[in-house]
């Protein structure tokens, strides 16, 4: 049987089939995905081929109650990848070797940001943009949570969009609690699946719940003390629009890029790579070459020195907390 992986709790990955079907599946233990070390061989978005349960039903509404249920007579396991269009992927931790596949064959990645509340750091948003470059996957930056803007953020996100508009990326401010941009935001999603990924707490969860009114998301409040997302989401999972669904995944810290070599790094950099062309040197690193055309464009402020900044980070991957 084939179906589409819809939900990912670690052990467990829930099989949709075209029918309607819902199966818990596992993995087996020998599966191995060519090429690539990952801690998620299977992620949510993969088309796989599955082994039809061999005992009675086998078929779950949800995977935490067939843990206990059926037992091993009557579990499924998947046990082969369809051809990815697609995926994205990141380091699964600092310091590691493994790779975390975010999601398979989607159209398109939205990154939630907040200015404030909590604060998205603009290294993590650009270390974001060059994996989505580099896995040739269209972005959307979704700044949410502008209800709750004074002044000087309300600024804040004004120059953000401006730079990223500029650079060529869409950008839509919204507010998950007031449904300010929400209609422009679903003129983006419609007809495509989607990707929603961004730092714990800055209301993924909280919009996909706006958007598929029966979703009901698990969703959860700040913690006063460090005004951080307290990772609400602990498990992948698809939501049908009423064209195109949307992939909630839980909230992550850093965004390591995974398999990324120094020289590559620039290639990703829309801004960057741009300008590129006109330094002396071939290779340049654009980092202390005479004739450097990226200096010279980040000393006139046509290159943000943000940007850079990331940059210099991803170029230097070794130290962890250089991403957060
Ligand atoms: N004022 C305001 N609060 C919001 C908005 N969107 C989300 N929130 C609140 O922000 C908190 C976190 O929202 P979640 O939807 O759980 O965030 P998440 O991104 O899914 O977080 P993780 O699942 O932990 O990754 C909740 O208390 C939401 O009510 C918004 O637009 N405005
Ligand atoms: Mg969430
Ligand atoms: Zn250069």
């Amino acid at each position: 049987m084939t179906g589409l992986v819809v939900r990912n709790t670690g052990s467990w990955y829930d099989v949709r089939t075209d029918d309607g079907r819902v199966f818990a599946c596992k993995v087996k233990g020998n599966f191995r995905l060519r090429g690539i070390r990952s801690t998620n061989p299977v992620a949510v978005g993969d088309r796989v081929v599955f082994t039809p349960p061999s005992g009675r039903g086998g078929e779950w509404a949800s995977p935490s109650s067939a843990g206990g249920a059926g037992g091993e007579a009557s579990v499924s396991f998947i046990t082969e990848i369809l051809d990815r269009r697609n995926y994205i992927v990141r380091r699964a931790s600092n310091l590691s070797k493994q790779s975390h596949i975010i999601a398979a064959n989607v159209d398109m990645a939205c990154l939630i940001v907040t200015v404030a509340h909590p604060e998205t750091s603009t290294t993590f948003i650009d270390r974001f943009l060059a994996s989505a470059e580099a896995y040739r996957v269209p972005v959307l930056l979704i700044f949410n949570k502008v209800d709750l803007y004074d002044g000087d953020q309300h600024r804040r996100l004004d120059a953000m969009m401006a730079l990223y508009r500029h650079i060529g990326y869409d950008c839509v401010a919204v507010s998950a609690a007031t449904g300010e941009g929400l209609d422009i935001l679903r003129q983006h999603l419609a007809g495509k699946t989607t990707l929603f990924s961004g730092n714990s707490g800055v209301g993924k969860s909280t919009l996909i719940n706006r958007l598929v009114p029966d979703a009901c998301a698990k969703t959860a409040a700040l913690s006063v003390a460090h005004d951080q997302g307290r990772h609400a989401t602990t498990f992948s999972e698809m939501y049908d629009l009423p064209s195109g669904a949307i992939i909630d995944t839980p909230g992550i810290r850093g965004f390591g890029t995974y398999d990324m070599s120094r020289e590559e790094v620039s290639h990703y950099f829309r801004d960057i790579f741009a300008v590129g062309h006109d330094c002396r040197f071939r290779g340049c690193t654009h980092t202390r070459e005479p004739g450097c055309a990226v200096l010279a464009a980040l000393a006139d402020h046509r290159i943000a020195d943000s940007r850079y900044r990331s940059y210099l980070s991803m170029l230097n991957d070794e130290d962890e907390s250089k991403y957060r």
